[in-house]
């Protein structure tokens, strides 16, 4: 009678053990309350060493805009400190355009996996500073992971007001006296890019990229750029442009095999047809996966 109750009470713990491992392996857990397609919950990548590089070349086809100098006397400091301050809206030496945003919009890597699966890449940038230098802002142009510590740091002797327009993001804006000590800040979500002026001088004009990899970078005054660290696979790469509206944007696909490299090129200007961005629609990785299989 004892032995036999023992046995059914073995039985069913059995029988709950494997209902749980079963459970384990079942569905993915929900996505997360944006929705990025990924599964939700925080999934690390691990380096594997055999990551491979995307290069490419930022081309402006044309007669660029020329830049044209601001007027600066809302602020006498500002004139004092960088008297030709200019626009750099359009930055193109020799053909080459710097300032173009490039990253990884989307892609799957060799194993299958969407990479906005993952919500943690090692070795990713921790620490970004954007200066006011000049009643101006540098870099121009940054990109940042999500929550990485952005400083924001004022080299002037003056007072600005750092106005950051997020539509993903929290949006604020903050005074920063001259002396001040360094804001710092994050952004928690996705978003490419978000455009950053200051209260104080209106010609202030920043753009980040915010996105969930690190895999982003800014074209450099001779046009070129250069994304390591990137995993085998095949991925769309955008390249951006500001402009009029939301800027403009092109799109390449590259597949990078083991310790591979891949050109993505792009060209903006008059000549070329450049699709209107629609990066206020779709951020980065951040797109509902309906449709996809
Ligand atoms: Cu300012």
């Amino acid at each position: 009678m004892f032995k036999k109750s023992t046995g059914v009470w073995l039985g069913l713990v059995l029988l709950i053990s494997l209902v749980t491992v079963g459970s384990s392996c079942g569905p993915k857990e929900p996505g997360t309350p944006g929705g990025n397609g990924g599964g939700g919950g925080s999934k690390s990548y691990t380096v594997k060493g055999d990551e491979g590089t995307i290069t490419g070349t930022v081309a402006f086809t044309g007669t660029p805009p020329a830049p044209k100098k601001i007027d600066t006397s809302a602020d006498a400091v500002c004139g004092q400190k960088n008297p030709n301050l200019s626009t750099d809206d359009t930055v193109v030496a020799n053909g080459k355009l710097a300032n173009a945003f490039v990253y990884i919009k989307d892609g799957t890597l060799a194993d299958g996996t969407k990479i906005g699966e993952y919500t943690t890449w090692p070795g990713a940038p921790t620490e970004a500073v954007l200066d006011q230098n000049g009643c101006h802002y540098v870099p121009h142009v940054m990109g940042l992971v999500v929550n990485e510590k952005i400083k924001i740091t004022n080299s002037d002797p003056t007072q600005h007001n750092i106005h950051p327009q997020p539509t993903l993001n929290q949006e604020w804006n903050q005074t920063q006296p001259n002396g001040a000590a360094p804001i710092e800040k994050s952004f928690s979500r996705a978003e490419v890019l978000i455009p950053v002026k200051c209260n104080q001088h209106p010609w202030m004009k920043a753009y980040i990229g915010v996105t969930k990899h690190p895999f982003f970078a800014v074209s450099a005054a001779d046009g070129t750029f250069t994304i390591k660290g990137v995993p085998p696979g095949t991925y769309t790469v955008v390249a951006w442009h500001e402009g009029p509206g939301k800027g403009t944007e092109q799109t390449k696909q590259v597949t990078i095999a083991a310790k591979g490299s891949a050109t993505a090129d792009f060209s903006f200007g008059a000549a070329t047809a450049s699709n209107p961005s629609s990066l206020e629609m779709m951020p980065a990785l951040e797109i509902p996966v309906a449709g996809h299989h």
